[in-house]
Parts: C-alpha cells; sequence; structure tokens
C-alpha cells in the first residue's frame, strides 16, 4: 500500500469554500447531489487538473457552472474523479450527483443503517464515500445541507449547524435544511435520519445566548440519557469557566447509535455517539459507565474548540486535536470528581495501553511521520501521551502561563488548520522560553527510562542522586536524542512531611520540579543531615518509567505517608509490582515464593486510613493487574506464572486482614439511595474489592451471591457477578447468578455486553472453549462493534491466560475471527489484531505459535489495507 509522509504535505491546489449537499435517502440507493463552488488558490497555474477523492462511488451526472460535461472531458473511478482541464475562471460551480447503498456500508464509514436509522462516520477518510470531495482536513467549507426522506421512514432529519426549512414533499416524503456558518473540513460533516426519541433542554451560554440541546436515542430510552445531558452542560460550563470558550451555534444535537467504530465523533454541532457512551442508569451502567459518559461527552464537546474551530492541517497532526481534548477532558474530570483519583485512573490507562504500545512493534510518535492506513494510527499514543505532552508543557510553564499560551492559540488560529509547531510555539511566545528540546516528545517514539540512584553522605549532609536518561530504539529510530523531562520531586522526612531544601545543584530545579536536560544529571541537595525518602515522579509529571533501587524502608514510608496521592498510591503499587514478580519468578522456578508481611499491613493501614477516601483506597487495594506484572517484567513472559502469583499475593492480603475487610465491606453496605456522584460510585468501589478479597479470605462464594442476589444497582451486581465467575467458576452460586442475569438482561444489548465481558476475562485454559461457545449466543453478533470488543476484546487485552495459552489456541481463534471480520469492516479487525502486539515478549513456545499465527494471516488472500498494515508492522 501507498506510504503517506508528513514531508511531502502540500497545500491544495484547489479550494472549497461553499458546498451544498442535498440527499435523497434510500437504504439501497441514496442520491447525493454536490454543489461545489471550486476556487483555484492564488498562483496555481490555470492548466492544473482538479482531482477530488472518492471511495467506491458511483458517478451519476456531473456539470460544470450548470452545463454538463462532455464524456472525455473527466475521468471517473470509484477512487477519484479528475478534470483534466477545468475552467479557466478562478472560480466555478461543480455539481456531482452520486449514489451509494447505505445498507450494504458495513465498514461503518460514510453513510451506512444503524438499527434502522440512517447515520455517518466521516473521520478520517469517510466523506469521499459520500461524494468526490477533497477530502483532507485543511479544506474548510461552509455547508448547506437539504435531506429528503420518506416521512414514515425517517420523521427526524438532522445535519451540521443550525436548522432552516423543513416540509413535505410528494408521495410521503419530506425535507429538511441545515446550515452550519462555520467553515469546517468534510470529516465534520454529519448527518443522521430515522426515528428517534429526542431529549430536549437548553443552556444559556456566558454572554447570554441560549442554545437549544438534544439528545437523541431509541423511543423508551429516554430517561436513560438524563445523565448525558446533565454531563453536557456542565461541560459547556466547564469549557466557559476554565478555558472562556462559548458555545458557537443555535443547537446541539447528540445523537445515540448502537453500531459504532470507536467511542463517539464530534461533528460540528452534530455529535454522533456509540450509545454505549450516553444511555446509562442504576440498573443498566456501572459507576465506571457514568465516569465514561461523563467524559467522552465532556471529550466531544470540547472537540467543538479544539478539533472544530481549530482543527489539523493534516492526519500527522491527529494529537493537536486529540492529545490536547484529552488532557481538557481529563482537567474536566479531575474538577469534577477527585484529582488524585483521576490521576492514578489515567496514569494506570496509559501504562496499560500505550506502555505496551511505546514498547512493541507499533511504536510511533505522537505526531507520527508516516502511515500507511490512517484508521490505525487513532492510538493511545496520538491520545493519552499526546495528552500528558500538552500536562507537561503546562507542568513547565506553570497555570498561568499555560492558560495564556492557550488563550494565544485560540486567539491565533481560530478558523484555521493548524500544525503542532503553531501549538507549540504559542507557549514560547508567551513565556519566553525555548520548547525546541520539549518538542522531541511530539517527535521521538518510545518510552524513556530514568536509572536513578541517590548516596547520602551524613557528614557533609548531602544527598546526591544520579539521574540517567535513555530512549529505547523503537520502528525506524534506532538513536535517540536526549529530551526534556520534568520530573516533579519530594523530599520526604522519617514524619512523612516533606523537607524543604533550597540549595540544589546539578540541574535547574524549579517549583518541586527537576528539569532533566541531559543524559545524565549529578544532582546534589545540601542541608539535609538526615536520608529524607526520595518522592520521584509526583503526579506523575512526566511518562517515563524509572528503575530505582530504593530501599525497601523508603517504599514503605513513601507508601504510608507521601503527600503527594499519586506518589503514595505509586509506592504501594511499586511494593505490590515488586512482591509479584519476585513470587512470580519463584513460581517458575518452583520454589516457594514469600511475601513481606509489611505489605498487608500497609494495605491495612491505608483501609482504615481517616483521611484517605474510598476511591482512592479502591485503587490502592487493586493489585497491579496480570498484563502491568508482565509488562514490568519485560521479556520471556509466562502468563501462568503471573496469575498464579497474584493469586498468592491477593490471598495473603486477604487472609492477613480478614475481620477488618469483612467490617470494612459490611460498613459500606448499600443503604438503598443510589447516586452515580463520584463519593458514592468511590463507597461502592472500595466495597467492591473488600468483596473479592473477603470472598478469598473465606473461601466462599456466600457474600458474593448475597450481593448479586440483592444489588440494587448494577455496579453491585456485576461485582458480585464477576468476583463469582472469578473466583469460584462453576459453583451452583455463580451458575445461577448468570442464568439469571441473562433472563434479567437478555433483551438489552448494552447489558448483555457485560454478561460477556465477565465471562471472557475467567482465566485458564478453558477460556478459548468459552468464548467459541458465547459466540454462537443469540445476543452475540461479530456484525456489530460493541458485541466484539466485549466478547473478543476483552478475552484478548484482558484475559492472558486465557488468550496466550501456551498451544496457541487463542491465537489461532483470534485470526479466525479477526479474518472473518475483515472483509466487512476492516477497522475493526485490524484493532483487534494489535491484542498482537507484545508478542515478543512472550516465553519461546509461546512466542513461535504467535509468529505463526500472524504469519498465516498475513498471507491470507485479500486482506484489508488495515489489517495488513497491523500485522506487517507486528510482525516486522
Ligand atoms: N475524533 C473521533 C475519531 C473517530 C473515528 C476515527 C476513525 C474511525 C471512526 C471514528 N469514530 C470517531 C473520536 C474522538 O476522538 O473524539
Ligand atoms: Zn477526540
Amino acid at each position: 500500500g501507498q506510504v503517506f509522509r508528513l514531508e511531502d504535505y502540500r497545500p491544495s491546489d484547489w479550494l472549497i469554500p461553499r458546498t451544498s449537499l442535498t440527499f435523497r435517502l434510500d437504504p439501497d440507493r441514496t442520491r447525493v447531489v454536490a454543489e461545489l463552488t471550486i476556487e483555484r488558490r492564488a498562483g496555481v497555474a490555470v492548466s492544473t487538473p482538479l482531482v477530488l477523492d472518492g471511495d467506491g462511488i458511483a458517478l451519476l451526472a456531473i456539470s460544470v457552472d450548470g452545463v454538463p460535461l462532455e464524456p472525455g472531458s473527466y475521468e471517473a473511478t470509484p477512487q477519484q474523479l479528475t478534470i483534466a482541464a477545468p475552467p479557466r475562471a478562478r472560480s466555478f460551480r461543480l455539481t456531482i450527483e452520486t449514489e451509494t447503498a447505505p445498507s450494504a456500508n458495513t465498514a461503518l464509514m460514510g453513510i451506512y443503517r444503524s438499527g434502522g436509522n440512517y447515520c455517518t462516520q466521516c473521520e478520517a477518510e469517510g466523506f469521499r464515500r459520500i461524494t468526490y470531495f477533497l477530502d483532507r482536513p485543511d479544506v474548510l467549507s461552509v455547508y448547506k445541507v437539504r435531506i429528503e426522506a420518506r416521512r414514515a421512514e425517517a420523521p427526524l432529519l438532522l445535519a451540521n449547524g443550525n436548522p432552516g426549512p423543513a416540509g413535505e414533499l410528494a408521495d410521503g416524503w419530506h425535507f429538511a435544511e441545515w446550515f452550519d456558518p462555520h467553515p469546517k473540513p468534510s470529516y465534520l460533516f454529519a448527518l443522521v435520519a430515522g426515528d428517534l426519541a429526542e431529549v430536549a433542554d437548553e443552556f444559556v451560554t456566558m454572554s447570554g445566548r441560549k442554545v437549544r440541546l438534544g439528545i437523541f436515542v431509541e423511543h423508551g430510552k429516554q430517561d436513560r440519557a438524563a445523565y448525558a445531558m446533565e454531563a453536557l452542560k456542565r461541560s459547556m460550563r466547564w469549557d466557559e469557566e476554565t478555558f472562556g470558550r462559548e458555545y458557537d451555534l443555535d443547537v446541539f444535537n447528540i445523537v445515540a447509535v448502537s453500531d459504532f467504530n470507536m467511542g463517539a465523533m464530534e461533528n460540528k454541532g452534530l455529535n454522533i455517539f456509540n450509545d454505549k457512551y450516553v444511555l446509562a442508569d442504576r440498573e443498566t451502567a456501572t459507576d465506571a459507565d457514568f465516569a465514561n459518559i461523563e467524559a467522552i461527552i465532556a471529550h466531544e464537546y470540547f472537540h467543538n474548540w479544539t478539533g472544530n474551530r481549530i482543527t489539523c492541517r493534516d492526519w500527522f497532526q491527529l494529537c493537536l486535536k486529540e492529545g490536547l481534548t484529552v488532557f481538557r477532558d481529563h482537567e474536566f474530570s479531575a474538577d469534577e470528581r477527585s484529582r488524585a483519583v483521576e490521576r492514578i485512573a489515567d496514569v494506570r490507562t496509559l501504562r496499560a495501553h500505550q506502555f505496551p504500545e511505546d514498547q512493541g512493534p507499533l511504536a510511533h510518535p505522537v505526531r507520527p511521520r508516516r502511515y500507511r492506513e490512517i484508521n490505525n494510527f487513532y492510538t493511545a499514543t496520538v491520545y493519552e501521551k499526546g495528552s500528558e505532552v500538552v500536562g507537561m508543557i503546562r507542568t513547565i510553564l506553570g497555570a498561568e502561563d499555560f492558560r495564556r499560551g492557550m488563550d494565544l492559540y485560540f486567539e491565533r488560529h481560530d478558523g484555521e488548520a493548524a500544525t503542532i509547531e503553531d501549538f507549540v510555539k504559542v507557549f514560547e511566545d508567551v513565556s519566553g522560553r525555548d520548547l525546541s528540546q520539549f518538542s522531541l516528545w511530539y517527535h521521538q517514539a518510545g518510552t524513556p527510562n530514568l536509572m536513578v540512584s541517590a548516596a547520602h553522605d551524613a557528614n557533609a549532609a548531602t544527598l546526591t542522586l544520579e539521574i540517567e536518561q535513555s530512549v529505547p530504539p523503537t520502528p525506524g529510530e534506532s538513536r535517540k536524542k536526549a529530551m526534556h523531562i520534568p520530573l516533579a520531586f519530594g523530599l520526604v522526612g522519617a514524619d512523612g512531611n516533606d523537607i524543604a531544601c533550597s540549595s540544589v545543584s546539578g540541574a535547574t530545579v524549579e517549583n518541586g520540579v527537576i528539569h532533566l536536560r541531559k543524559r545524565r544529571h549529578v544532582i546534589r541537595f545540601e542541608g539535609l543531615p538526615e536520608r529524607p525518602a526520595i518522592s520521584l515522579n509526583r503526579g506523575f509529571s512526566a511518562p517515563v518509567t524509572i528503575a530505582f533501587d530504593q530501599p525497601l524502608q523508603e517504599r514503605m514510608l513513601l507508601a504510608r505517608n507521601d503527600g503527594d496521592l499519586f506518589s503514595r498510591w505509586q509506592a504501594l503499587t511499586g511494593l505490590m509490582s515488586g512482591a509479584l514478580i519476585e513470587a512470580a519468578g519463584a513460581i517458575r522456578g518452583r520454589k516457594a515464593a514469600k511475601i513481606a508481611p509489611e505489605l498487608s499491613q500497609i494495605c491495612l493501614e491505608t483501609v482504615r486510613s481517616q483521611a484517605l477516601e474510598p476511591a482512592y483506597k479502591a485503587l490502592a487495594l487493586t493489585l497491579p493487574a496480570e498484563a502491568d506484572i508482565a509488562r514490568e517484567i519485560g521479556s520471556n513472559i509466562d502468563p501462568d506464572a503471573i496469575l498464579s502469583a497474584r493469586n498468592l499475593l491477593a490471598g495473603v492480603i486477604a487472609t492477613a486482614n480478614a475481620d477488618s475487610f469483612v467490617s470494612t465491606y459490611e460498613s459500606l453496605a448499600d443503604t438503598g439511595g443510589y447516586s452515580p456522584d463520584a463519593a458514592s460510585a468511590g463507597r461502592r468501589a472500595l466495597r467492591n474489592v473488600m468483596l473479592d478479597y473477603v470472598t478469598l479470605a473465606t473461601a466462599s462464594p456466600d457474600i458474593a451471591a448475597r450481593q448479586y442476589r440483592g444489588a440494587g444497582n448494577m455496579t453491585d451486581r456485576a461485582a458480585a457477578l464477576s468476583v463469582l465467575t472469578m473466583r469460584h467458576p462453576g459453583s451452583a452460586e455463580a451458575t445461577e447468578a448468570l442464568a439469571d442475569f441473562e433472563a434479567r438482561f437478555g433483551n438489552d444489548p448494552l447489558v448483555m455486553d457485560k454478561w460477556f465481558q465477565i465471562q471472557a476475562i475467567a482465566p485458564g485454559d478453558g477460556a478459548v472453549d468459552r468464548v467459541r461457545a458465547l459466540m454462537t449466543h443469540p445476543g452475540f453478533s461479530l456484525g456489530n462493534p460493541n458485541r466484539v470488543r466485549s466478547l473478543i476484546g476483552t478475552y484478548t487485552t484482558a484475559n492472558q491466560t486465557g488468550f496466550h495459552r501456551i498451544d496457541g489456541a487463542g491465537y489461532e481463534l483470534l485470526a479466525e475471527i479477526a479474518l472473518s471480520v475483515d472483509p466487512k469492516n476492516p477497522q475493526l479487525s485490524a484493532r483487534l489484531a494489535t491484542a498482537f502486539r507484545s508478542w515478543r515478549s512472550l516465553e519461546e513456545a509461546r512466542r513461535e505459535r504467535a509468529r505463526a499465527t500472524l504469519s498465516r494471516i498475513k498471507a491470507a488472500p485479500a486482506l484489508s489495507a488495515d489489517l495488513r498494515d497491523i500485522v506487517e508492522r507486528t510482525l516486522a
């Protein structure tokens, strides 16, 4: 396939200042008439041909300034429309009529059908499946849209912008027009038509303008959209208060659809959502679902300024909108909920998804320089690491200059298609700082590692820290430059309080942040007669790994006392990881594994603390996931040993603290009133962590079964079901609860996704056959991305022992599924195949089986470009 390179970027020869689209909707034969005002860019030769992008579309008619084109004067293939000698006038009107079949569109890009409704998805290159166009993000156009449809089939007709005239047509058809005054790239175009129920509300902006808000859902599901509406209004207010950003149309609509390749899409004034991220109530959604809805509603809304008003020059700049918007939604959640808890959750996500990407064959810079298939670059690196890079800019500049930089960004680039260089420049301009070395974070792939050693000299009262940075080689980048790493730190005294230290040499230290710029720094702190505990990377100020052989006593002090809650959590998690790695090694070597009793003691102190909030305690008491442990071990991974070690440690902590954990569990009992707010969710989270420990300590399913039967909300119900299937698989209690769940929710696909997910996670060799059997369940379908992700995605990413079965049966199952999904939905098959990305770190037998399966996929006939790209890069 073709390779696209950043250095090849050229502005387009032609512009399309105005676009008028008329849709006549039909499931099999939708007609699209596009009337485009085409303008030659100043300085472009008159003889320049006009080449428009297409993808699998059929041309019915074409005219220029109202005159049909002669057959030989243009060439239309499904992929391209070329007019070799366009009119010599600077500007002309090109009218194109095309036809497409929404009902045959299973790729969910362009115009397709979901639940009987018409909807569109145009990012990144879906608009070219609707009509021929300059389908690139730096071509901005003002759109007018007219939709015609059979009223009985589609009483609701929505598009971007503000509503215009609407009315009846002959033969039971009707129409509606929409006008969006804000110039936008084609990827932000959207249309929805169908029969949906509206939940309506209103928002008054900071300057007093009324905005009509609508959330459109399947009939009968209106009550489940109330939380999303509240989250939307809170997001709108937050963006005004935090960034001074006001909404800019008369209406803001959200539509929930059940067939969607990602979470949601920020189309101007008409966001389209995967219904999983809209619909929630206490009976059907967990606290995690509520939190995701809040975050994704906010994320898409925030794109209105970071993505839509200021868009990307080309797809290499994807992180310009995605990294920044993730940063904004993280900040929103931190402000609305608990900052420390959000930070820990965000870092866990980053480590679980972005670190393995950065450390494997799919590693790429936050701003990639080349791609074959852009759909494969909607990655954790672009999104999550992209957000971390924005966070580091704020750390370096301070909150005030950061806000001034954002203000300048909005002022300077509003209405433009911008680049990462434009973004970095505003922060240089407001602060007077040179961010050129810092910009390596955008350009250089790989997770930097810091090797740290510390020496204390009691006589001289000095502490010396030696820090050496290195960035591992990544595909196409063997030599790396030294990065600018802002490392927040603290020195913690024996009493648990921070020690102020004014005399530091060897690196710039500002406001508790060490600025590492060289490969090696020797940093000397003076005036420290006693050795303090060193708390490094507080708040996770930089997305790095740290190798620091810190004395156990120091780490325990930090796990008990660090004033920075992120670092306190990190210290405890680090102790747990250390114990798990040691235990996994012992288990593999058939030796007895020992666990230091202090670990259980610190867990107990954490649970009993009066000062810590329950949500934090829940995170602190959650053991590192099997995949986290595997990543820390790094090579020659045996997932079975890791699972045994994890069960061993959980059992030790559970048994040591059995009485306290039972009483904590009981003290947090559901008292009836339910609210999805963060504090209530935190109490449920802690109670459910306790449930798992208590179930281990009692070696009985009774308490979990009782919780399942008495659950008053989905969080408690799903948690109990999960504990039963994990800890007592095959027991009468687990079987009964699974059957009850199915009987209650069998008609609700989104809830059944949890049922599939919980069973997909249950570990061990039996998982392959269980997943195969579940695939034949009437509620499962390979055609729906949510179903596939809940069963297959969960199995391959969250069930280490099940997927990495030593005989390779798990790999073969994934290959089968990926190859059967691929002809219909290449984005989905490509994403499924990323589950192989860490195959080289497995022990030899599994590694060879994974290699064989990947090679088999690669050799399969007619692979999509998406799947081929992932498989070839993974094998390279
Ligand atoms: N900007 C949106 C990306 C997206 C997307 C990309 C490829 C294919 C389908 C897609 N659906 C949505 C989502 C976001 O980051 O807000
Ligand atoms: Zn986004």
